[in-house]
């Protein structure tokens, strides 16, 4: 920043090495409802401002606008025509100059006013050129007056030809100047005819980043100054993120997906989409399980303004189990056609679930009685997302015992006059864990049924149930010739 002032006329008003007294006629207040704050501002030393009766804090404030601002030198009360000039009057009064409202948060002006200082007809309070829009009086001393006939406040302006930083305005990556930032009021004559010149103008966009800015100010009176200085302009605002929920499924045979992409727009007021980093939180790019998973992402433009980003992502499973199901064969139990199985050999995998978190439901039931015979067995198997798989096989338990057949010997004589007997029932008792005796194949040798001579006579039978299980037994047969008859006939042994 560079400042050159020239100044070619004199200032009409009162003039103090270059300050002016600028408060001549600005608004005033004053703690108390009947004294006339502005007769201490209305250029005239014969019109006082004046409370004398007993308040515990008594004030005067006067404001001298927002605009311009004005860089205060020193204050200066005077206090002149005082009919008794031991009043102590002012006694203790404190000058303060500053932008607040609240006295008490303004810079304090020189010190309080002092017993010597109350017999003086002026009394200065230097401000180290702060900047203020407002300058108090207060004291807080009840039983003394508080009077003075004219505040006069020594000031120049503040000639804005600072370095400026300013903020982007909302949703763009420059800062509009206001043309405040730069006028510049006549202060010597108190004309306003300034003519402005800067390169660039001023009055347009500035963009993040530094601009040097030139101006040459002129007035009618030939007064002028010029003033180099930087334009900053910060980018404040964060970057827009727009983070939707995603939801994918798992790949063929796994319990994941892998993701490259996410669906994630960001843009921001200055910088390219490019330029803003990120960092989430796991990191996007690569393996997500099946579940959800909450993604948290910050980004953060060049300037380093961040924004957060929340989203879920959603990984399904939507591969049903795997199940493996072998035929099972089994046999009979000994002496009853049925097999007890309380285990199957079914194998049951999924891409995400443990194979106890599979449902299964079988019909029939597994565990349990099954008899000498094929049963179709269907199961179908539940992952926890709701994935089914069916499988079927056939369980077979086979007879392997053979039948049980009791085979007596069998004893009778010869009819009188022959040599025979023929025998048509033969006292043969079968029995199968599986099957009825009528379902049991017998075949005998000789065969049963007929004509059985005087002697003995080996019997081989052979029993065989439906599933080829065989029995043999063998008895003898013996027939007693006791003597011989002409007729034949039948013998019925039981
Ligand atoms: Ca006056
Ligand atoms: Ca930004
Ligand atoms: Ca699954
Ligand atoms: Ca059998």
């Amino acid at each position: 920043m560079k400042i050159t002032f020239w100044i070619q006329a004199e200032a009409n008003g009162k003039k103090l090495d270059g300050f002016t007294n600028i408060a001549t006629g600005k608004t005033t207040w004053t703690s108390s409802s009947t004294a006339l704050s502005e007769a201490a501002v209305d250029g005239d030393v014969n019109t006082c401002f004046l409370i004398d009766d007993v308040q515990p804090s008594k004030w005067w404030r006067i404001d001298l606008g927002n605009y311009p601002s004005y860089r205060i030198y020193e204050v200066k009360l005077i206090n002149t025509n005082r009919t008794d000039k031991s009043s102590l009057m002012t006694y203790n009064a404190t000058v303060r100059a500053g932008n607040s409202l609240e006295f008490g948060e303004n810079p304090v002006c020189g010190d309080q006013v002092s017993l010597n200082d109350t017999s003086q007809d002026e009394l200065v309070f230097p401000c180290i050129l702060t900047f203020a829009r407002y300058i108090s009086i207060e004291q807080e001393q009840e039983v003394y007056p508080l009077r003075f006939c004219e505040v006069e406040v020594y000031a120049d302006l503040e000639f804005l030809c600072e370095d400026i930083i300013n903020t982007t305005e909302p949703g763009v990556n420059f800062a509009s100047l206001a043309s405040r930032v730069i006028n510049m009021t006549d202060f010597v004559n108190g004309e306003s005819q300034i003519n402005a010149e800067c390169t660039p103008k001023l009055n347009g966009k500035f963009y993040v980043g530094k601009t040097d800015v030139s101006c040459v100010f002129n007035d009618t009176a030939g007064n002028g100054a010029t003033c180099d200085f930087e334009v900053t302009v910060v980018d404040v605002e964060p970057p827009t993120p727009t983070c939707d929920n995603v939801a994918r499924i798992t790949l063929p045979g796994v319990n994941y997906a892998y993701i490259d992409s996410f669906p994630i727009i960001v843009t921001d007021n200055v910088d390219k989409n490019n330029l803003i980093s990120r960092e989430c939180t796991p990191t996007l790019h690569g393996t997500f399980y099946a579940g959800t998973t909450v993604v948290r992402c910050m980004f953060k433009d060049r300037s380093g303004n961040n924004a957060i980003c929340v989203f879920v992502f959603t990984v399904t499973d939507v591969e049903p189990p795997t199940p493996t199901c072998d035929n099972v064969a089994r046999i009979t139990l000994p002496g009853v056609n049925y097999a007890y199985i309380d285990s199957f050999p079914i194998i049951v995998t999924d891409n995400v679930d443990e194979d106890n978190l599979i449902s299964r439901e079988c019909t029939p039931t597994l565990h349990g009685t099954f008899y000498a015979e094929t049963t179709d067995v269907t199961c179908i198997f539940e992952d926890q997302s709701g994935n089914d798989a069916t499988c079927e096989f056939v369980v077979t338990v086979a007879d392997v015992e053979p039948p049980t057949p009791t085979c007596d010997n069998v004893t009778t004589i010869t009819l009188p006059g022959i040599n025979c007997v023929y025998i048509v029932l033969f006292p043969i008792v079968v029995t199968d864990n599986v099957d009825e005796d009528n379902l049991i194949s017998r075949e005998c040798t000789p065969t049963l049924h007929g004509t059985f001579y005087a002697g003995t006579t080996d019997v081989r039978c052979v029993f065989k149930d439906r599933s080829g299980n065989n029995a043999i037994c063998v008895f003898v047969v013996t027939v007693t010739d006791v003597h011989c008859q002409v007729s034949q006939q039948k013998v019925h042994i039981r």
